[in-house]
């Protein structure tokens, strides 16, 4: 068995040392634990902290394949030009607790009914209880011509550390006059503001720079922002800054030679060709497939199939789920992971204990709508149909304020690695109860 080592072991070159330390085939093969923690996201490496040390040394296990951690709400302000790549990642190593063991490869298959599941090495492992935090993937591959088209400059995109220097490098180098289009996918995808929190930054840069620009919105949904508060706010700001909204438009194809973008309108079908110099895409995302195609584990749409309030799957009782790749009809972002990790104590820990889960997660989720390089509108809702806001603070968040940017640019990575990854915070539920003296939710 490759790629198990105890974390208080690691030495500094990857590799070698983790041959030299890992304890391999002799004490891991078909390995047990009392829980399995699979992804090392916001979720997983949150759930994993805060189980390890109750747990104890050796009881809790990652599986997650790569080496750097993202802390990918960063990523906006990276392709804004705000902050750089290197600020956004940590060693992965430094993250997850030091007691548990960490599988650095990826799930190949979930076999739910043995409590098992099989790694890419063909290795087993065996569990009591299991959270699945394996997030969402990104299927910039689903848009014909956009791979070629990443080769070439102005097309860029936020959403992976591949790409999203090429957004910085896109404002700065954008044509006087030029066109620039943003776009929103036909899938559920993380973080639904920062598809346009990346145009109002832009938009501000090209006005600073005295350029001109023709600023076009394509998305696939049929309303600007899913709760109408923060919705109203930005049709305000989109009308006052000139911007073009285009609803129900589908990128379906990039061609990099003409430099044109091809839309689907998704109620007509009529294709719509637009001319671009900047072009940011927000790709398609599913499950990744270990989850997506296994039908005992995943709904219709291919997410963990769990009780939106408990968090528990519907089906097996010893499997929770955490974050984007769950079923949970909120907006997927960090916030709603934190909010998340405070059932997640209450009910892993009841079970862990023979208990009834009991805690109830209320959706909430938060998405801080960056509109420049200094203004954020600060939404905060949860899942009822329609969401409603769930504010912290005792003032309108529907409006533009510094010290809403002052919080996202400088307070939220705190909160991040110091607390989300950590196990500690759980959100700001604490703080929006003391602000309104107990009297509501
Ligand atoms: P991730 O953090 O994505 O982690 C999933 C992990 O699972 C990954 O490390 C992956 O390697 C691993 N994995 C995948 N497949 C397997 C497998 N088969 N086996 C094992 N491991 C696997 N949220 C906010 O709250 N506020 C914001 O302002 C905000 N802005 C954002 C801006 C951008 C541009 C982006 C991209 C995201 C933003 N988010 C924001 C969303 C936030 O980053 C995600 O919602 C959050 O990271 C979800 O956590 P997760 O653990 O579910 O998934
Ligand atoms: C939050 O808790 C969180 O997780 C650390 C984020 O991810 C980066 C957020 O963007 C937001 C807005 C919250 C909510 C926290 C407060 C204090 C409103």
């Amino acid at each position: 068995m490759k790629a198990v080592k105890f974390l208080n072991t690691v030495s500094k070159t990857e590799n070698i040392s983790f041959r030299a330390f890992s304890v391999s085939s002799q004490c891991h093969a078909d390995k047990h634990f009392r829980l399995l923690v699979v992804g090392g996201g916001a979720g997983g490496c949150g759930t994993a902290s805060k189980f390890a040390s109750k747990l104890g040394k050796g009881k809790v296990a990652v599986i997650e394949p790569t080496t750097t951690h993202y802390y990918q709400p960063m990523w906006t302000l990276v392709g804004g030009g705000l902050k750089t790549l290197e600020q956004s990642g940590r060693p992965m190593e430094s993250l997850l607790p030091k007691e548990a063991a960490w599988f650095k490869e990826k799930v190949q298959s979930f076999q739910p009914d043995e409590n098992s599941v099989t790694l890419e090495s063909g290795d087993k492992l065996t569990y009591d209880y299991m959270v699945v935090a394996v997030g969402l993937q990104l299927r910039y591959d689903k848009i014909k011509g956009l791979l070629d088209a990443f080769e070439t400059p102005g097309v860029c995109s936020n959403y992976s550390d591949k790409y999203v220097l090429k957004t910085a490098a896109a404002i700065k180098n954008f044509p006087n006059g030029g066109n620039a289009l943003f776009t929103f996918p036909n899938t559920p995808i993380k973080c639904a503001g920062a598809p346009q929190k990346i145009m109002y930054i832009s938009e501000e840069a090209f006005r600073e720079a005295g350029k001109k620009a023709n600023i076009e919105f394509h998305s696939s949904l049929a309303v600007l922002f899913g709760v109408k508060k923060y919705a109203d706010a930005l049709w305000k700001i989109v009308e006052q800054r000139g911007i073009n909204i285009n609803l129900r438009h589908n990128l379906i194809e990039v061609k990099p030679d003409s430099k044109e973008a091809v839309f689907e309108h998704l109620d007509t079908k009529e294709l719509i060709t637009r001319p671009y110099d900047m072009l940011h895409v927000t790709p398609p995302m599913n499950t990744p497939p270990a989850l997506g195609e296994n039908k005992q584990l995943a709904n219709e749409g291919g997410f963990l199939d769990v009780d939106k309030e408990t968090l528990r799957h519907v089906k097996y009782p010893n499997i929770f789920g955490i974050g984007d790749c769950t079923s949970v009809p909120t907006a997927k972002t960090a916030a709603a992971v934190a909010g998340q990790l405070g059932i997640m104590r209450h009910n892993l820990g009841a079970v862990l204990a023979g208990k009834d889960p009991q805690a109830k997660y209320d959706g909430y989720t938060s998405c801080p709508l960056v509109t420049g390089r200094k203004t954020c509108v600060l939404a905060e809702f949860d899942f009822q149909a329609p969401p409603q806001p769930l504010e912290t603070f005792p003032i309108n968040q529907a409006k533009e304020r510094v010290t809403m940017y002052m919080m996202k640019a400088h307070v939220m990575p705190q909160l991040y690695w110091y607390g989300l990854v950590k196990g500690w915070w759980e959100g700001p539920a604490i703080f929006r109860k003391l602000f309104r003296f107990g009297f509501s939710k």
